[in-house]
């Protein structure tokens, strides 16, 4: 497999810290065997975990502000996926991209996909872009896009996510993700029966180009860049329109889309109910669709995701089967960096949530003895399952200390002598 950082710096690197992992692990195995708990059960499960890097992700975000792009960020869909299998070889978790059109600029798909192949990389979910005009457009999504009152504005809209199936279908993905900004900004500007019943119109036309494998994925998310109505503004009427539209068609979860404090674990378990979880976009968030990284300020939310999601799969629940996926935008940080350590965060979230005793659960449930059952999610959560991770990436050839061999091999700066900065480059990934 094509490689971006030399195998020789990861071993030099697990070298020094394999006896202390050892020593580690071993301590974790016993206190979990304990409880009944085989550790080497959950590190192959750790090691199967995977979550998809969204290709916007890889370079510096901004706010509608600023951008304070950092050196040797990725200018191109190719370069993007450089970073990308950078990101999967330090994280061992991040085997897919998902990219963006047509932010992403592809003259050539196969070659593409050639790449991708070569560095062990899959495509998964493709996303469209009906949010913003692109130079030249005909018909503008000022005033929305699948929703348009204009039919021209909305048949654009919809030939852009067909075109988008069609660019899917040459890199092997399998499903599509439509996101609109649809809405409006004063009461009395848009009509929401009206407006709803225009977007379901036009989304039926995109899920007749689905191909029968396929599975088309709609995102919500309360607000933003409309700011009084938005058309697919929470789960009520992501859940409305998947079900309206079809078996094909499914809602996804984008943590930061909710008001603070929602429970989104509780959505999350509606939708599994009902086999409409399509998957996710993982991130963090204080304020509203914040895109901080996963994991940094609720974990705890993020753990109770897992831990319903851990529950369907322990059940069997028919139909469950969600895609998972980053959605950050990075600011302050070396994106790369944030990308590596949030995937990490996210399958500690998924490892801790495999920990939980269900039966024990279940019964503490059926007896109403609700403290006990707040501590066996709890006791879980604040166990240290790091051991399990590294070792799970140092048997895979991943490195045991991911940031540390990313830094050590001088990525980004190699990258800055050989991506000389575009002045003109507009920043993608800043909604
Ligand atoms: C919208 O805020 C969103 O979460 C959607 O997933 C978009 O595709 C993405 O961000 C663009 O940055
Ligand atoms: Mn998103
Ligand atoms: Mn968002």
């Amino acid at each position: 497999m094509l490689r971006r950082i030399d195998a020789s710096v990861i071993n030099d690197e697990n070298e020094k810290l394999k006896s202390h992992l050892d020593a580690d692990y071993a301590a974790l195995a016993d206190k979990l065997a304990r409880d009944n708990i085989d550790i080497e059960t959950i590190t192959a499960k750790a090691g199967e975990f995977q979550v998809a890097v969204p290709s916007w992700g890889t370079g510096t975000g901004g706010t509608r502000f600023a951008r304070f792009p950092g050196t040797g960020e990725p200018r191109n869909i190719w370069e993007k996926l450089e970073d990308c299998a950078v990101i999967n070889e330090m994280s061992g978790c991040t085997d897919s991209v998902s990219p963006h059109f047509p932010w992403d600029v592809v003259s050539d798909f196969s070659e593409l996909k050639e790449k991708a192949d070569a560095y062990g990389l899959k495509w998964v979910s493709v996303n469209s872009n009906t949010f913003q005009d692109q130079k030249g457009q005909e018909y503008s999504y000022k005033y929305g896009s699948l929703s348009n009152t204009k039919k021209e504005s909305r048949d654009l809209a919809i030939q852009h996510n067909l075109d988008v199936i069609e660019y899917g279908k040459q890199l092997g993905a399998k499903s599509l993700t439509v996101w609109v900004g649809d809405g409006s900004n004063h009461p009395g500007q848009s009509h929401f029966q009206r407006a709803f019943e225009r977007y379901l119109a036009s989304m039926e036309e995109v899920y007749k180009g689905l191909p029968d494998d396929w599975e088309m994925h709609i995102e919500h998310k309360m607000f933003e860049p409309a700011f009084y109505s938005t058309i697919i503004q929470d789960w009520g009427s992501n859940l409305l329109a998947a079900m309206h539209l079809g078996p094909k068609c499914k809602s996804l979860v984008d943590l930061g889309h909710h008001a603070p404090n929602t429970n989104i674990e509780m959505i999350v378990s509606r939708l599994i109910q009902f086999k409409k979880l399509g998957g996710f976009h993982f991130n963090d968030s204080k304020y509203g669709d914040d895109d901080l990284d996963s994991g940094s300020l609720h974990p705890y939310q993020q753990f109770l995701i897992f831990n319903e999601l851990v529950d369907a799969e322990y059940r069997g629940q028919e139909g469950f089967g969600p895609a998972y996926m980053l959605d950050q935008s990075h600011n302050v940080t070396d994106p790369a960096e944030s990308l590596i350590n949030s995937a990490i965060e996210v399958q500690r979230s998924y490892v801790k949530a495999l920990l939980v005793n269900r039966e024990a659960l279940y019964g503490y449930q059926e007896d109403n003895d609700a403290l006990m059952a707040s501590l066996e999610l709890k006791n879980v959560f604040n166990l240290d399952i790091s051991p399990i991770l590294a070792m799970a990436r140092y048997r895979k050839g991943a490195p045991i200390n991911p940031l540390g061999v990313y830094r050590a091999a001088g990525y980004r700066e190699g990258m800055a002598k050989q991506r000389p900065q575009d002045p003109n480059a507009t920043g993608s990934g800043i909604v």
